[in-house]
């Protein structure tokens, strides 16, 4: 059955008949309980979510909704090990990673527990050995430098935490993050380290990404030539893989991999030995705060309430602006220069595991599926697309996300960055009609004609959608529920789509297109014939390098 045809999604077809033309404003003067009644605090996060085109019907039927399309069983099918990644027949259990009770989580017969514990005290007794100066480089000096190598799912999480928990880093270590296979990075990386301090970590669940083995062997060579004993690399390369055969070929001692398993999708991965960086860089006992945070997330998300469910709530939303109102983006504004890869993060995490147009059985949906999502940060982005989501024509729906202490800042800036985020939330609420335009023209002098040429453009329709996400403090263990809550958001919405969040055919396509061309750039014969235009972008790259030695 189609999600479309289901009898909620009708009753909301005509619940939004009714309600689309309603304003926001009038909601809030009519009830001046809606701020209270539509707030949420769990754990170190508060939402409010009161400044959304709904009322108490469009979250009932939305519930009905995630009612009819199973939820229930499709939460706990997740947390319980089902094999719910039906493309590649993998379960999806990320939750197990940071779960901080006993009981078993099987599967296939096996307590996948022993091993997630072992692999972690493995990562705390290396991070620890690093951070105070007992694990040395080749020359007996300390790690001062550390290089995580790794793409996508084996860059992204990792990068956003470090740099948004940069206030508890150790004082010591310099993090850095390659993943793109444009040279310039790692060379600009190279350029500021040295080999007898520096650890490279090669993040990567397949070992066999060319960007990051590329990078990887780069690193390996500059290593090499300064140290010129392979012997040496035991002490400067660690690898993060599922994939041991291949790390083992790439010349890392096993015994410097630390594992996960092919149940953790990449985008999911911070909390596994991907989570590497984040623990040297942090320290094991906040890495572990991370966890907890996570974790007290997970026990929300399946024991709440749908009606208290703070997860579930943020997707019905979603649902509703992208399904009804065809809404076709969603904007992540963080107002904290920690948050600054957030937006990027949640972008893959989102689009990668949502961006989907076939069911789990195989038809192509009759309806959108994920939105596409932006973002950057909050304040600076007011100076520059803001505009667009005041006056112009498309309904965005924005998530704003601020931390309410102010605790490290300088004395006034956190009061002008909180009073902003406020600010620009009432402003896309309310908007300001005409006359209001026309009259403050009028008040500030202008004459009259001027005043009525004027105000047109200075009308703001309102009604635009926002949630205001604040977290207690930027900590460990509000950062571990903020991206739990995401990833928990992300899976409501794959399962009221009924597609397939775990799986990334249109990553994988990439990987593989590349690789025929790549041949053709350095070498000559294409095993594939080409379309005429991609054959001529080819030559012209041929012809102008003619004659350019290549040291590949
Ligand atoms: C994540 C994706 C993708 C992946 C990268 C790196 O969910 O699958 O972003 O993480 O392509 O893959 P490897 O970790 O295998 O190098």
């Amino acid at each position: 059955m189609s999600l479309t045809t289901l009898h909620a999604f009708k009753a909301l077809e005509t619940h939004f008949q009714d309600l689309k033309h309603a304003h926001m404003k009038d909601m809030f003067a009519r009830d001046p309980q809606r701020a209270t009644r539509y707030f949420l605090k769990v754990g170190d996060l508060s939402l409010d979510y009161s400044k959304n085109r709904i009322d108490d019907e469009t979250l009932k039927l939305l519930r009905d909704l995630a009612e009819e399309c199973a939820l229930k069983r499709k939460i706990e099918a997740m947390f319980s090990g089902e094999k719910i990644n039906t493309t590649e027949g993998r379960a999806v259990l990320h939750t197990a990673l940071r779960k901080q009770t006993q009981e078993p989580v099987m599967l296939d017969g096996q307590d996948v527990m022993p091993k997630v514990r072992e692999v972690l005290a493995r990562m705390a007794d290396f991070s620890d050995a690093l951070r105070c100066g007992r694990w040395l480089g080749y020359t007996n000096q300390i790690i001062t430098d550390v290089v995580n190598i790794g793409i996508g799912g084996s860059d992204l999480g990792a990068l956003m935490v470090c740099k948004a928990l940069k206030r508890y880093a150790h004082p010591r270590l310099n993090m850095y993050f390659v993943s793109n296979v444009d040279g310039i990075q790692i060379q600009s990386v190279l350029d500021k380290i040295h080999p007898e301090t520096t650890l490279f970590i090669v993040a990567s669940k397949t070992f066999s990404t060319q960007e990051t083995l590329t990078n990887a062997l780069s690193a390996r060579a500059w290593f090499l030539a300064h140290a010129h004993d392979e012997t040496h690399i035991a002490k400067h390369f660690v690898a993060l893989s599922t994939n041991k055969q291949a790390v083992q070929a790439f010349g890392i001692d096993t015994n410097n991999m630390f594992e996960f398993w092919n149940w953790v999708g990449g985008r999911y991965s911070l909390w596994s030995a991907i989570g590497l960086s984040i623990m040297i860089y942090l320290g094991k006992e906040n890495f572990y705060a991370l966890l907890q945070g996570a974790f007290e997330m997970d026990q929300h998300f399946k024991n709440a309430p749908f009606e208290h469910n703070m997860p579930v709530i943020l997707a019905l939303l979603g649902i509703w602006y992208v399904n009804f109102f065809d809404a076709g983006s969603h904007l992540i504004a963080p107002y904290d220069q920690y948050l600054r890869y957030f937006p990027r993060f949640i972008q893959q995490l989102d689009m990668e595991s949502n961006g989907k147009r076939t069911t789990l059985g195989g038809e192509v949906v009759d309806y959108d599926t994920g939105p596409i999502i932006w973002g950057d940060i909050g304040i600076n982005s007011q100076h520059a697309f803001f505009q667009l989501l005041h006056q112009g024509t498309h309904l965005t729906p924005i998530d704003f996300i601020a931390s309410l202490s102010k605790e490290g800042n300088l004395p006034g800036h956190h009061e002008i960055l909180l009073s902003n985020v406020f600010a620009q939330a009432e402003a896309f609420m309310k908007g300001k009609d005409y006359k209001e335009a026309y009259t403050q023209l009028l008040e500030k002098g202008m004459p009259d004609t001027q005043a009525r040429a004027l105000a047109p453009h200075r009308v703001f329709s309102g009604n635009r959608p926002s949630n205001m996400l604040l977290l207690d403090a930027i900590t460990p263990k509000s950062i571990g529920s903020l991206v739990a809550l995401y990833e928990h958001k992300i899976f409501v919405q794959g399962a009221i789509w009924d597609i397939n969040s775990f799986d990334q055919w249109g990553v994988e396509l990439g990987k593989e297109l590349a690789k025929d061309i790549l041949t053709q750039l350095r070498e000559g014969s294409a095993q594939n014939p080409h379309d005429s235009s991609t054959q001529h972008l080819i030559n012209l790259y041929k012809t102008y390098n003619k004659g350019v030695l290549h040291a590949d």
